[in-house]
């Protein structure tokens, strides 16, 4: 069945976008140069880990930001480091055959797969808002995660219940962890949530054979341990009271902080400004738009109106620098992290200019 999954999908898998892929986790990771043949020979190791990946109440971004083709190298590798035995989106099976491949894999790895999900859980009414082949989300969850080694709740409605948990929340939806008690689970949210943060995560959970740390709402430390605001390019001009006042004007033409358009980066804990998007490395701030906000637990209402700006942070006056040696401490921090992870990427190149000149 892993191989009916994976032949539905690009082929393009090739040693330049494996080392590229794992450089890039590493790089995520915060790992050093020294690890990145470990996490190389734990991603080509024979024993692919079983992936069982189920879908709830959803928009199916998650798995689209994971497997479209800016990126087919990362798609690639992910799904080259996994056994992929059942994902109802992607996999050629329907119906019976489908049914019969996910509980052939329950029978044959288990207590040994990893479950993915991706999707809320509806709980009121005792879960009828969302049925698959005759059987709730909340069945088909207790019954898959009762024989998983560990869940990766994937996405913001898998991890925090979504945009239908959203006020007045009429499904009752919650994220894997309010249902199940007794597994390691672990929460890459983000609506969608970014892949090199899964991939970081399966990396690092087949390289030391566990799930990496994670912070108060299960969240991988390595990817959710810094607030965006803390890391975000325009950084400098929010220290320096330089703001866009409305979408389009000549401080947003400047690349000025959007701050006052909405911006929720102060709240919001995430790696994006360093792990960024899709092959072309934008992510929202770049591209001109403030987060949103995403990562958060019920960021549909507590982060709107998403062009309001937050209350209570303090905007330094206009155009002073009030503290220049703290603010160069803050500015060379930021530096510091993008130059960490350019480094890496570069050590990457080096593995794969190394690996091509040993082959040629
Ligand atoms: Fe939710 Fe994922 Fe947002 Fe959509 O499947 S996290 S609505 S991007 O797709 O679950
Ligand atoms: Fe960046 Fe937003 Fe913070 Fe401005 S408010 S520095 S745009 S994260
Ligand atoms: Fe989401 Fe904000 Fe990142 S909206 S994608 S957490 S920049």
């Amino acid at each position: 069945m892993a191989d009916t999954v994976n032949k539905t999908l690009d082929p393009r898998v090739n040693r330049r976008g494996f080392l590229k892929g794992c450089t890039m986790a590493a790089a995520a990771l915060g790992l050093s140069e020294s690890m990145v043949p470990k996490m190389v020979e734990a991603a080509t190791s024979a024993q692919r880990p079983p992936v069982i990946w189920l879908h709830f109440q959803e928009c199916t971004g998650c798995s689209e930001t994971l497997l479209r083709g800016a990126h087919p190298d990362l798609a690639n590798l992910i799904l080259d480091i996994i056994s992929l035995d059942y994902h109802e989106t992607v996999m050629a099976a329907a119906g019976y055959q489908a049914e019969q491949a996910l509980h052939d894999s329950m029978e044959k790895n288990a207590g040994k797969y990893i479950l993915v999900v991706e999707g809320g859980i509806p709980t009121a009414e005792n879960g009828i808002h969302c049925k698959i082949a005759g059987k709730t989300a909340m069945e088909s969850l207790e019954e898959v995660a009762s024989n998983a080694a560990a869940i990766i709740a994937y996405g913001t409605c898998a991890t925090f219940g979504g945009v239908q948990a959203a006020k007045p929340n009429p499904t009752g939806s919650v994220g894997v962890d309010k249902l199940v008690h007794d597994k390691p689970i672990i929460n890459i949210s983000g609506c969608p949530p970014n892949p090199v943060n899964f991939l970081g995560t399966v990396l690092h959970y087949l390289t030391f054979q566990r799930l990496p740390a994670v912070d108060s709402l299960k969240r991988p430390k390595f990817a959710y341990g810094r607030r965006i605001h803390d890391h975000c390019e325009r950084r400098a001009h929010f220290d320096e009271g330089r703001f866009v006042e409305q979408f389009g004007d000549e401080y947003h033409k400047l690349g000025y902080c959007l701050y006052k358009v909405g911006c929720k980066g102060p709240e919001t804990f995430a790696n994006c400004p360093v792990a960024r998007f899709n092959e072309a490395g934008v992510w929202p701030v770049a591209v001109g738009h403030g987060c949103i906000g995403c990562t958060e637990p019920n960021f549909w209402d507590t982060m709107t109106p998403f062009y309001d700006r937050i209350p209570n942070v303090k905007i330094p006056g206009s155009g002073i620098v009030e503290d220049a040696d703290r603010i160069g401490t803050k500015v060379l921090g930021v530096t510091a992290a993008a130059v960490g992870i350019h480094a890496v990427v570069g050590i990457g190149k080096r593995l794969i200019k190394g690996k091509s000149d040993s082959e040629g």
